[in-house]
């Protein structure tokens, strides 16, 4: 025992002198804050702003003569404060002993493990994110990959994730956070997102979507060096860690040392500013790196750069009053992304151009982006909304709420980028038509960013079974944006591929899909092989207050109420008729009786939709979903919500469930209501109209590919099950795919075909 110690005090005795040099010359002491308050004033005039400054106040929020401006003050100035008749509210009167605690919080914290699923329940060091950042490298080889954008001043790697669904290029979307040091919500704002993303890829069709039609970066952390710094040395660090020669002041603004109208309005010359600009445009290491990464992703078209505090949500310009050409996109997109926040925790998040909407500044980056770049370019401050609500300490038991209600916001961004030029189908493009019949489908078509569409310009390309080549059909101008189109008639079994194709004035094309003609939409013509009108009941098992009668248009405490009758007659299968669905319930489910598939190929799904339920991201949403099972076990989720919805009006919904219920003979379909959270109720599921569509193989039964008619294909198709059991291909049923199938097929050659 003793020895042992005697060793400990050896190794100290030779290193410790050595590390407490270093400690002493190399890193300075903790910054502390003893005796220092917070206060709120709201300056009157340029000569009160010069007087705090002059006072050695330091600024927190950064709204230097615009409105509630929070400063750092020592106690013994307040009277001085007080004396010159600045009015100011006191929001915390022991700065220090908020740093204390958390400090003290994180240093008590264990190890973290990369993956931990509490992994947000409290602020993450540089490394931990790094680690984090890495483990998603591991854990998802296809879908994300690290990119080294360059070196902080201290030599630090500034790392950026890719997300995307494929290697293609794709138009581009860019989130970063941490120019600032101090604003500790800001990376972890971003690896939530990157999270939700990853871990949803496979089940939200709508995070699906963006992750295959976008590359998606994202910047954790811009700052790294000064990111550590406030994490060792001084809590309230801002500017990165740049020895500026012939001053003790260390740091230059990263946000403020952009190349568009630095040096101008609301940043300053004085290293020892916290708005200091730097000696020139880009002399940061940090801002090059993010600047050369735009140069080499000419693609990226939108950008998030997260900052704290003051629940904002800010656009170009911040060095003028002038308003962004276009304005009218960044004003119609901020509003969507504000009521999408409001609508997860009831936060409210200002927004309008930074200039205006929280102070001048020259040299940030989202004008630069803008300007140079024409990246529609967003500054959004996160929580909280003042000093008093902790300021750049927040409490931990924030962070997740405060991710959650931006996540959406940022999708919104993600969405909009996929294409200045949105072709919207009431429910998705058709994936299946009614054999025989031409049917008539309306879309519209709306643009941004300047794009103007021609009109006549929109046509529809689509072939038959697969065959070349596509063939043009006008379309039909309804105004205001809205479209007809009549697909053509396609018999039972058959495919249509299919694109739409729109120009612009300026004459360029836009597609639907977006990779066009290279892919295209995809319609099978089926029949539908079961249905529930639900005229009658057809007897599924209903829990909790899944009921089947009619709705009574009740509820909607946060929004739209129940319908008031089905679809089609006046009875739905629902969660509560006569309301929204309660909080703190866990998943509730309705599901059928078995229906049988047995000969039933190219099965979907389709039925009326009338739903409310709450966003789901994050730990506590409210949850819905969609299910199928082939035993009544084990359930397969097909679709599961995302962001809010409060449809207010009768849809129609269309699952491609071929791959689960083909020739099955037992499929169960379920509905689940729920978990949902202690928050916000809605109306919940109502659902009429139910149908499986298919084609049956027992009305064409040689006809294995489905495509109309038995020949060389079906052939193909045969040799792909050579010798396997109990496949469509045995079309003899002896239990083996062989030669007498192929024989039963030449026998049948020609057979089906209209
Ligand atoms: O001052 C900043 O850089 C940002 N605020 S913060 O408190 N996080 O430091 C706001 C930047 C807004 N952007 C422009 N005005 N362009
Ligand atoms: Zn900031």
């Amino acid at each position: 025992m003793w020895k042992m110690t005697l060793r400990f005090i050896v190794i100290f005795a030779l290193l410790g002198p050595g590390c407490f040099a270093l400690a002493g010359n190399q890193n300075p002491p903790r910054t502390r804050y003893d005796n220092h308050y917070v206060i709120q004033v709201n300056p009157q005039s340029q000569h009160e702003i010069n007087y705090l400054n002059d006072l050695g106040a330091i600024l927190l929020s950064c709204h230097e003569g615009c409105g509630p401006t929070d400063y750092v003050v020592h106690r013994d100035l307040l009277a001085d404060i007080t004396a010159a008749g600045i009015n100011f509210l006191i929001h915390n009167v022991d700065l220090q002993a908020e740093i204390d605690a958390e400090q003290a919080r994180l240093s008590a914290r264990g190890s973290t493990d990369p993956r931990d699923e509490q992994w947000f329940e409290d602020f993450k060091t540089f490394d931990e994110i790094v680690d984090r950042l890495n483990a998603w490298v591991i854990d998802y080889p296809q879908l994300v990959s690290l990119i080294d954008i360059g070196d902080s001043i201290e030599g630090r790697d500034i790392w950026a994730l890719r997300i995307s669904g494929s290697p293609d290029p794709k138009p581009g979307v860019l989130y970063n956070g941490t120019q600032h040091a101090r604003e500790w919500i800001s990376p972890m704002m971003n690896m939530f997102l990157a999270e939700h993303l990853i871990e949803r890829y496979e089940t939200d069709p709508q995070i699906r979507h963006l992750v295959d039609h976008l590359e998606i970066y994202i910047v954790p952390v811009v700052n790294p060096d000064g990111y550590v710094y406030s994490w060792t040395h001084n809590r309230l660090w801002r500017k990165n860690r740049r020895d500026n020669p012939g001053t003790s002041c260390d740091g230059v603004d990263p946000n403020r040392n952009w190349g568009v109208a630095w040096g101008e309005i609301g940043s300053s010359g004085s290293p020892c500013s916290q708005v200091y600009h730097g000696t020139a445009p880009f002399s940061e290491p940090e801002t090059q790196a993010m600047r050369d990464f735009y140069f080499a992703h000419p693609l990226i078209i939108s950008n998030i750069d997260f900052h704290s505090y003051s629940q904002l949500i800010l656009w170009p310009y911040g060095h003028t009053t002038d308003l962004a050409p276009d304005h009218p996109l960044f004003n119609l997109l901020g509003v969507q992304m504000h009521e999408a926040i409001e609508l997860v925790h009831g936060e409210a998040y200002d927004y309008g151009p930074a200039y205006t909407t929280i102070y001048p500044v020259g040299g940030a980056s989202i004008d630069w982006c803008y300007d140079d770049q024409g990246i529609i370019s967003y500054t959004f401050e996160l929580r909280p909304e003042s000093s008093s609500g902790g300021g750049f300490i927040l409490p931990p038991e924030e962070i997740i709420p405060a991710c959650e209600e931006v996540l959406p916001a940022a999708l919104i961004l993600a969405e909009w980028s996929t294409t200045p030029v949105k072709f919207n189908f009431h429910n998705g493009p058709p994936q299946i038509l009614p054999a025989g019949l031409a049917t008539p489908i309306e879309f519209r078509i709306e643009s941004y960013l300047g794009v103007e569409l021609d009109p006549v310009s929109v046509k529809l390309y689509s072939r038959l079974n697969a065959q070349v080549p596509f063939t043009e059909t006008l379309i039909s101008d309804l105004g205001n944006q809205q479209f007809e189109v009549t697909m053509p008639a396609v018999p039972l079994g058959g495919s249509l591929e299919y694109y739409f194709v729109a120009e612009s004035l300026q004459g360029l094309q836009y597609t639907s899909p977006l990779s066009a003609p290279d892919e295209f939409h995809l319609a099978h013509a089926t029949q539908a092989h079961h249905r529930f009108n639900l005229n009658t009941d057809p007897g599924w098992e209903s829990e909790g207050q899944w009921e089947f009668g009619i709705p009574l248009g009740q509820g909607g405490q946060y929004g739209w109420e129940d319908p008031t009758s089905g679809y089609t007659g006046v009875n739905v299968y629902g969660y509560n008729l006569a309301g929204d669905y309660p909080s703190a319930l866990s998943e509730t489910h309705l599901t059928t009786t078995a229906l049988d598939c047995t000969d039933l190929t190219r099965v979907t799904l389709r039925f009326q939709r009338w739903l409310g339920v709450e966003s789901s991201l994050g730990v506590s949403g409210d949850h819905a979903y969609i299910r199928v099972s082939t035993d009544g076990q084990n359930w397969i989720t097909i679709w599961e919500n995302g962001q809010v919805i409060m449809d207010g009006e009768w849809s129609l919904w269309e699952f491609d469930i071929s791959d689960i219920a083909d020739f099955q003979s037992e499929v169960y379909l379920r509905w689940t209501m729920g978990r949902t959270n202690t928050w916000k109720w809605f109306c919940g599921w109502n659902i009429d109209d139910i149908e499986l569509w298919a084609i049956s193989t027992s009305s064409c039964p040689h006809d294995l590919n489905r495509d109309g008619i038995v020949n060389i294909n079906d052939v193909f198709y045969l040799l792909g099950q050579w010798d396997q059991l109990a496949v469509p291909a045995d079309v003899t049923g002896d239990g083996y795919v062989d030669l007498d199938d192929i024989m039963a097929l030449l026998d049948a050659w020609g057979e089906c075909d209209e």
